[in-house]
This record gives structure tokens, C-alpha cells and sequence, in this order.
């Protein structure tokens, strides 16, 4: 038997969580529009809604809040946080900002400005939504090329984060390189089931950008789980420091996006920065001190700035990313071990959870992995997200529901907050779920928002005639 890994640090303060009963839950529920996103979070009782923010900093990153310099400018948080991005990442030019779409909100319509193009497109592995309104919202489309092996769950590959190399030539040709605006490098690819990217694929896929003149974005949210899994899985990097990794990660870029409430281990706070685009990087300063705040702060605290310094290298310690590698690993093969069909192999921040395999009966317009994420809600207390048609939503275009790839439920893992007692507890009343998985009936809105409608959509469970319609 191989040997569990203990977490790398003692716990020195503790949160309790309570369990409700199934009735306060069904209560819960209904109350939320059968709508994780709305229920109050006292309601929850393991919480793998999400990896952003809710993660556990450390006694240094603690101690760290209290050197907060509160200026309204160039405060010394500010300048600790750029020699860190200078040091890890190599990029000259450091732009904070509150959250991972404040990166994207400053950024996005320069370089569309800059680009001039008629018909303006972002292509990426895959955008995320946050990522994919952003470039709508600057009056682009967004077009996701991921690697054929990501959409074939059961078949486990390497480096399912990969984007389709011969597809990104193809689009290239298709839409003109002079229409592309940026080639966007999603690091873990969240969407795919938080699968890595290789190294290979990231250098080739910058080099094709680059050679027609189009600017390369890192959306570096899991830089640390990205790098991680190139040092265990590519035999190049068997005996690379992480820290050299993620150097030449970041070396394919030209600018990198951050939403620092991942692997950078705060609970609030982003970044945007340029390898050496200084004209760039002013120009994302003008629009910076507009939407989020002088340049030096960026929406956040001094406070923040220290606790993201000190997160950004804590997020590549070793043994912490080994033991969080592994806790992933260890929820999923419980579940497949039980014949719960997910993503395979696991990857960096959650366990994604095939629900077009397991109720293959509801339809994707029924939305099955939301589904899945109620009824676990119901078994116990568990909340997790919908990524599949839901969350993707509608061409802005025509309206229509837009065709996902995917239908799955993301058990996303807090990093340093829950132990393996708890992920065994998420895998037994996901397994009680599966037992009753032939009974559950889709679910219909009652109120669709007409943008990133999964945050607040209402929805009610279909008829037992609807569904047998269906
Ligand atoms: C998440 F349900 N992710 O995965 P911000 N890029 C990437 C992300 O994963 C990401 C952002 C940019 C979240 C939070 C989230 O519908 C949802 O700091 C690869 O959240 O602004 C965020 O970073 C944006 C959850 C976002 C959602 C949108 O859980």
C-alpha cells in the first residue's frame, strides 16, 4: 500500500462548521432557487464551491498584515510585491488589482485598442467565464481550442490543459492573424478539469503567436499546480526547482493575468503584469487607477500586498504542493474506486465529476451537473459548481444556448483548510448519490440573467412528465 501523505503544517486555529439536517437543507435549498451560488454559507458543510479565496494563509502570511503601510502610494507592500514578481516570474512591470478579473478588466480593451482589429478574437486552451465576459465585454469573441484527449474523461492523458496546436493554426488562417488581438495560455486549464499544461505545448503555442505578430497572455492563476505537475510528468524537468519552471513558464508570455486567490494563497487579490511592455504597462495603469485604484494598490490594502508577497512563494513550497497534489488524488480515486465517473487523471485544485456519464439521462439543456450539485447538497451538505452548459450560457450573437464540452460537477479543494477525514466524507455521499442517480429528474429556470447567469439564476426541478418527454 503506499503510504498517505500527512499535511506539511499543524493546524494552530480552527473554524467550526456545522452539519444541518436533511430537512433544514431541502429548506435551504429550495429557498436558494435550487441554486448553490445562493445559499448563506452557514447552510454548507464542507464548502468545494470554489479554490478562490478560500484558502487557508499561513502564521507568516498572518504576521505579514501587520507590516501593512496603508499610503495611498508607493507603499512598501507595493514594492516587496514587485521585487517578488520580479524574482519568480522575470517581469518588469507589476500592476495589483483586486481580483483576477480586475487584471482582465484593465487589460482586455488595451489590447484590442492597440490591435486595431476589424474583427477582433481572443484564443486561448480555454477561457474561463470571468475571462470570456471580459473579452466580450471589450468587444471580442472568445474562441477555446482545447486538446482533443480533455474532452475523453475516462481515457487518462498527460497533459489534457493542452491547447490544439493544429487547431490554432488552423484559426489562425481562418480568422487572419491580423484579427487576433491576443493568444490567451490558461495555466492550470480550470475549465478541462484543472489539467496541466505541458511546457511544450505552451512554447510551441507562444512561438506560433508570436511568429504572426500576436502578443501571448498567461492566465497564471495555478502557476504553482501547473508547474508541479510539469516537474512529476515531462522527464525534462525531473530534476528543474520549481522556481526554474515557472521561469521558463512565464518566459512564453508577454503579459500574465493573476488571480492571486488561487495558488498565490490570499484570500483576496490579483495581478497583472508585462514582461517589458513599458508603454503597456502605462497605458494598463491609466485604465488601472480608473476601475481599481492608484497603481501602487490597485484595489487592495497595503496589508493585502504583504500577504500576496509572501503567498506567491509560499505557493511553490514543495512539500505543500505535494501533499495538495495528492489530497486531489486521493478524492478521486475513492470515487472511482466506486464507479463515479471523473476526470482522469485528477488534476491540480479539484476533482471534476463526469455527470454526463452518470445521469446520462438528463440532457445538457437540463443541466446534469447542477443536478448532481443540488442533490449533493441534499445527501450532505456538500456544496460544489456546475461547470458545464450552465455556466458556459448563451452566444451573445444568437442567443443560443451554447454547446459545452463538458457537463461537470467541480468539487473544488480549499487549499490548507480540509483534511482527508473530509474528502472521505464528500466521497461517501457522492457515492449515495450515484445509488439514486437513475431517479433524478433536470432542472428548468425561473429566472435566467442575461450575464454569467450562474451566479444568480433561479431554477426549479422539471416535472416527472417533462422529463419523460424529454
Ligand atoms: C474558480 F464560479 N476562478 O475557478 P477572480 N482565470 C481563471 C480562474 O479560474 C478565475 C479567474 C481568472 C474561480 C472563481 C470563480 O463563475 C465563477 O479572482 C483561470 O475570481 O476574479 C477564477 O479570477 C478570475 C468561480 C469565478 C466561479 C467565476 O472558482
Amino acid at each position: 500500500m503506499t503510504r498517505r501523505i500527512p499535511e506539511p503544517f499543524r493546524i494552530k486555529m480552527v473554524e467550526p462548521i456545522r452539519q444541518t439536517t436533511s430537512s433544514e437543507r431541502a429548506a435551504a435549498l429550495h429557498a436558494a432557487g435550487y441554486n448553490p451560488f445562493l445559499l448563506d454559507a452557514a447552510d454548507v458543510y464542507i464548502d468545494l464551491l470554489t479554490d478562490s479565496g478560500t484558502g487557508a494563509m499561513s502564521d507568516r502570511q498572518w504576521a505579514g498584515l501587520m507590516l501593512g503601510d496603508e499610503a495611498y502610494a508607493g507603499g512598501r507592500n507595493f514594492h516587496h510585491l514587485c521585487e517578488v514578481v520580479s524574482d519568480l516570474f522575470g517581469y518588469a512591470h507589476t500592476i495589483p488589482t483586486h481580483q483576477g478579473r480586475g487584471a482582465e478588466q484593465i487589460l482586455f480593451p488595451e489590447l484590442v485598442r492597440r490591435r486595431a482589429c476589424a474583427k477582433p478574437v481572443f484564443i486561448s486552451n480555454y477561457h474561463f467565464d470571468t475571462t470570456k465576459a471580459h473579452v466580450e465585454l471589450a468587444g471580442a469573441r472568445a474562441i477555446n481550442l482545447p486538446t482533443a484527449a480533455a474532452l475523453d474523461t475516462a481515457r487518462a492523458a498527460d497533459w489534457k490543459g493542452d491547447i490544439d496546436l493544429d487547431a490554432l493554426r488552423r484559426t489562425f488562417d481562418e480568422v487572419g492573424a491580423d484579427n487576433v488581438v491576443a493568444l490567451i495560455m490558461t495555466v492550470t486549464c480550470n475549465s478541462a478539469g484543472g489539467q496541466p499544461v505541458s511546457m511544450g505545448n505552451l512554447r510551441e503555442a507562444a512561438a506560433l503567436a508570436r511568429s504572426r505578430g500576436v502578443p501571448v497572455v498567461l492566465d497564471a492563476a495555478r502557476y504553482a499546480e501547473n508547474a508541479w505537475f510539469i516537474k512529476q510528468r515531462d522527464p525534462a524537468y525531473a530534476d528543474a526547482s520549481l522556481r526554474d519552471i515557472v521561469r521558463e513558464m512565464f518566459a512564453q508570455a508577454d503579459v500574465f493575468t493573476m488571480s492571486a486567490k488561487k495558488d498565490a494563497l490570499v484570500n483576496i487579490g490579483g495581478l497583472c503584469a508585462m514582461r517589458d511592455d513599458a508603454e503597456l504597462a502605462q497605458a494598463v495603469q491609466v485604465r488601472c487607477i480608473a476601475l481599481e485604484g492608484f497603481i501602487s494598490y490597485g484595489g487592495l490594502a497595503g496589508r493585502d500586498l504583504e500577504a500576496m508577497a509572501i503567498g506567491l512563494r509560499e505557493g511553490l513550497d514543495e512539500d505543500y504542493l505535494h501533499w495538495r497534489i495528492a489530497q486531489v488524488a486521493y478524492l478521486g480515486q475513492r470515487l472511482l474506486d466506486a464507479g463515479v465517473p471523473i476526470q482522469t487523471p485528477t488534476g491540480g485544485h479539484a476533482v471534476f465529476v463526469d455527470a454526463a456519464r452518470l445521469l446520462p439521462h438528463i440532457p445538457p439543456a437540463r443541466f446534469p451537473a447542477h443536478v448532481l450539485a443540488c442533490e449533493l447538497y441534499l445527501e450532505g451538505g456538500v456544496r460544489a459548481v456546475e461547470i458545464g452548459s450552465l455556466l458556459l450560457g448563451r452566444d451573445p450573437a444568437t442567443g443560443r444556448q451554447e454547446r459545452s464540452p463538458f457537463e461537470l460537477l467541480r468539487l473544488t479543494i480549499p487549499r490548507r483548510v480540509y483534511t482527508n477525514d473530509h474528502m472521505d466524507y464528500v466521497a461517501d455521499c457522492l457515492i449515495a448519490v450515484k445509488q439514486r442517480a437513475h431517479t433524478l429528474r433536470g432542472l428548468e429556470f425561473s429566472y435566467e440573467p442575461p450575464m454569467l447567469r450562474h451566479f444568480t439564476a433561479r431554477l426549479q426541478p422539471i416535472s416527472a412528465e417533462q422529463a419523460k418527454a424529454a
